[in-house]
């Protein structure tokens, strides 16, 4: 917490440290009221930096000094200067030895940042800067020192002591306590440093490299989950084997582990060797993990364990460049999910997320670079812009050199840059290089903020056989105020006949058609691209595949959107058709209703779903795709005011009216997938995922109707299913119904069994937290109260409070204002706990811009009220008051 108003941080002052660490000795003594921990730095003068010797400022915060001594002199405090973020040391030499000791407190550290305590074990979060919590040092990315690290605590409460690469030796010690050393021989910046103690059991495997020597893996989980690890461990062997056979990318240290913990700011980090996990990113079996938590278990844990090379052995210089790794690695993972599930679902359901989530984002306050060049707290840059877009531009690279070029690029990069800490521009340099292009304009991806709009016109010239598409970028205004320049924007596109078939494509200067599928560069502000030799007015298909992250406008009329539905040979734009159809039906709804009128549905958009729905042939996870109407949030985002009523009003009659005009062939799809549910067992593979996804949404879509039989299905489900994915469907579609009683009942039953399960329990605050019946505040107020509930534990913030905010959004966007006050009220509260989770909950309050002008005063009186409240954390300020300027 500070007084002072935080200061923000510009990359245009990046330098190079002063000093090096080359090694790093810890030894922590870990005890129930305090840990002692001792450092020894083995350092000298960046010889980069020139000659002369300045002063040493060392990072720390939180931490209570006990002794300091360079090289075998004891310092008194007149040898040295001591504040609340640094220790200041005067080296006599370019090479010497800094010795720490100092006190510190992860018993009360609710932060969840540095050393801390999750249930009785103890844990590290260090990324980003949270080292300095731990000891004093040069907690920068670019500093890189081999880690010794010795780990000494009560041998009964903390049989298990780990850390950061191979075990070199153990014993016992006095007074009941045991110690345990590692060596981590790899370089690696303070963020990657981890430590755990505890209780805790592990399953353990073998992989064996492509190379022939084994690794040991193992997971390791509080005792009660030893049964729950399976998934995660299939999912690691994938991941090793898959990084190997795409990127040519072996693990290195002979044993890989995985630490589970219920008390976790985010998804997992990737400690080298060592990662650690929130529980929800590990443990999955059938009877407690949804389908979806067991993807998001497979994603994550390939992501980690990609880190090894995109983020260890290659890393980031400073925090600007965070994308460097994230987004590399999270576009690493999504092909990776690709590869092992549907490659079309997975696509779609990416960039669903990134379009409501990310470009709300690139549109507010908050709107940044993917490479960002000032920042107040970094914490608050681990966004959607600097992940999933970052991973678009990395995707774009991959398009624009094609899949040879891009891994002649990775290997040049990850060859040229192992063991060092580097840029986005030595990341676009490496694919430069290894494939003799220029790639300039190009980076305009990292430096300019906003998402791109690209308008798409058409002209037909018949006499001559031509058909051209004029492609005009435009680009929002973002908070730095400034003028953008023409992105690259590479298009992948077809042309289709009347019968749905792709045309070949032959540009007028060409001599031949080359494919029927292709990438064109757009580079330029207004760029027109002319096909020759046909013989009609072709229909474009654009954008396949979401070729870039851009708005793209074309404009089609419905009926053409519903033969794209049927007939485009890219299945991400036969989805893209039907949501760009619904769209279209949504907003008429949404004026209906602005104007006081009745709904009057356009019978397309339930003709063009009964044709998907009737489709057999269809694999039954995109005709669940298909079935799902834009969201709430989506239709939110492409609004300039958003109606948070009428939007809700109008996407409710849709889908009551297909789901009574279309509830026979519902009923149909619902019946035939339930039975085969039944007669199966649960396999956490991607066609058990496809069919429990159809059957899943034709029950949600069912129980609209009203009819007794549904309110029958859905207890049948409920009851008799062997797993989560079934009995939380069953479960919300409840909750989301009228029959009052069978809801209370089920909620009671599902709590009862599940009360001993927080993963389970965060899912049961989820759904309630999610239904939109009147009186949502109430009920989320109710539920704080809930034993199983608490304000320290993340994952229940975000279970409860973070799915009213961001999901409930006609209960949130309640006009008395009262969601917005609920919401700034935690906001303070968990300010003082924990500032990152306060951060991240605010969210939805700066978005105020999109609203009404009534609501828009409640929003802005709200963060203002969060600004007055006191002493902020650098995290909520920057929010709070980036949101208000
Ligand atoms: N690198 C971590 C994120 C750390 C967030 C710190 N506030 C997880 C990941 O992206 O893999
Ligand atoms: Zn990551």
């Amino acid at each position: 917490m500070r007084t002072e108003q935080p200061q923000a941080i510009y990359l245009k002052d990046y330098q190079a440290p002063e000093y090096l660490i080359d090694e790093t000795h810890l030894t922590f003594e870990l005890f129930e009221d305090h840990t002692l921990v001792h450092a020894q730095l083995v350092m000298r003068r960046n010889p980069a930096r020139g000659t002369g010797l300045p002063a040493l400022v060392l990072d720390g915060q939180q931490l209570e000094l006990l002794s300091v001594q360079l090289d075998d002199q004891t310092l008194s405090s007149a040898d040295y200067q001591c504040d609340d973020n640094s220790l200041t040391l005067h080296p006599r030499g370019e090479q010497f030895t800094v010795d720490t000791s100092v006190r510190i407190h992860p018993e009360s550290n609710t932060a969840l940042e540095g050393l801390y305590k999750s249930g009785s074990m103890f844990c590290t979060q260090c990324e980003a800067e949270g080292f300095r919590k731990i000891t004093y040092y040069l907690d920068r990315p670019d500093v890189m020192s081999t880690f010794t690290t010795t780990v000494i605590a009560e041998q009964h409460r903390y049989p298990v002591l780990l850390s950061n690469g191979n075990p070199v030796g153990s014993g016992p010690g006095e007074d009941g306590r045991h110690w345990a050393t590692w060596e981590d021989p790899f370089k690696k910046p303070a963020y990657l440093f981890a430590l755990v103690a505890g209780d805790l059991w592990c399953v353990e495997d073998v992989f064996t490299r492509q190379s022939g020597r084994d690794v040991t893996l193992r997971i390791y989980v509080e005792p009660e989950n030893i049964d729950k690890c399976q998934h995660a461990m299939v999912s690691l062997k994938k991941s090793m084997r898959w990084d190997e056979e795409v990127y040519g990318r072996e693990y290195d240290l002979d044993i890989f582990m995985i630490v589970a913990v219920n008390d976790f700011n985010m998804g997992a980090m990737e400690n080298k060797g060592l990662n650690i996990f929130n529980s929800s990113c590990v443990l999955a079996r059938a009877e407690t993990a949804t389908d979806a938590a067991h993807q998001r278990v497979e994603a994550v844990v390939a992501h980690e364990y990609f880190h090894n090379w995109s983020g260890n052995r290659v890393t980031c210089r400073d925090w600007f460049q965070l994308s460097l790794k994230e987004g590399f690695t999270v576009f690493r993972d999504a092909e990776f999910s690709a590869d092992m599930n549907s490659r079309t679902v997975k696509r779609i359901e990416d960039v669903a997320y990134l379009r409501t989530h990310q470009f709300a984002e690139d549109a507010g306050p908050m709107a940044h670079p993917v490479r960002p060049d000032s920042f107040i707290e970094i914490s608050n840059f681990y966004t959607l812009t600097v992940y999933e877009k970052g991973s678009e531009v990395v995707r774009m690279v991959r398009t624009l050199l094609g899949a040879e070029g891009f891994r002649k690029g990775s290997d040049l990069y990850f060859e040229r840059h192992d063991g060092q800490a580097v840029t986005c521009d030595d990341f676009i340099q490496a694919m430069e290089d290894a494939n003799g292009v220029d790639l300039t304009q190009f980076k305009r991806w990292y430096v300019q903020a906003g998402t791109p709009r690209l308008a798409v016109s058409e002209a037909w010239d018949a006499a001559a056989g031509r058909y051209s598409l004029t492609f005009r970028q435009s680009y929002p205004q973002t908070p730095d105020g400034r003028d953008k320049l023409p992105f690259v924007i590479p298009v992948e596109l077809g042309l289709l006949d009347a019968e749905g078939q792709d045309l070949p494509l032959q540009l007028a200067d060409e001599t031949t058609a080359h494919g029927t599928s292709r990438v064109l560069a757009v580079t330029e502000a207004e760029q027109t691209f002319v096909f020759q030799g046909l013989t009609a007015k072709p229909l474009p298909s654009l954008l396949r595949g979401f070729s870039a992250p851009v708005k793209l406008s074309f404009p089609y009329d419905r009926d053409q959107l519903m033969f794209l539905m049927q007939h485009d040979s890219d299945g991400f734009n036969r989805w893209e058709a039907g949501q760009q159809l619904s769209v279209q039906v949504l907003q008429e709804l949404i004026a209906q209703h602005q104007r006081g009128e009745a709904f009057n549905l356009d019978p397309r958009l339930i003709q063009a779903l009964g044709t998907v729905l009737a489709d057999e042939t269809l694999d039954p996870a995109m005709v669940a795709e298909m079935l799902s109407l834009p969201g709430e949030a989506y239709l939110t985002e492409i609004s300039q005011v958003a109606d948070v009523d009428a939007i809700h009003a109008a996407r409710e009659f849709a889908r009551t009216q297909i789901a009574e005009q279309l509830q026979p062939r519902l009923w149909a799809r619902y019946q035939a997938n339930r039975a085969q549910s039944r007669e199966t067992a649960y396999v956490a593979s991607a066609e058990h995922f496809a069919r429990r996804s159809l059957q899943n949404i034709a029950l949600s879509y069912l129980m609209l109707t009203g009819n007794p039989d549904v309110l029958a299905a859905t207890l049948e489900q409920f009851e008799h299913c062997d797993n989560m994915t079934e009995r939380l469907t069953a479960l919300a579609v409840l909750v989301n119904s009228p029959f009052t009683a069978e809801r209370a009942k089920a909620l009671e039953a599902f709590a009862e069994h599940f009360k001993d399960n927080p993963l389970v329990m965060d899912q049961w605050f989820s759904v309630q937290a999610g239904s939109t019946q009147p009186g949502g505040l109430a009920r989320v107020k109710a539920l704080m109260q809930h034993p199983a509930f608490t304000l320290k534990n993340p994952n229940k913030v975000r279970a409860l409070i973070g799915a009213f905010a961001g999901q409930n959004l006609v209960n949130f966007h309640a006009a008395d204002g009262s969601g917005y006050r609920f919401l700034a009220d935690l906001v303070i509260e968990l300010n003082a706990l924990n500032p990152q989770i306060a951060s991240r909950q605010l969210a939805p309050l700066t978005r105020w811009r999109k609203y009404d002008d009534a609501r828009q005063a409640l929003m802005k009186g709200e963060l203002e009220r969060i600004l007055a409240s006191g002493s902020l954390s650098s995290d909520v300020y920057e929010v709070v008051s980036k949101s208000l300027a």
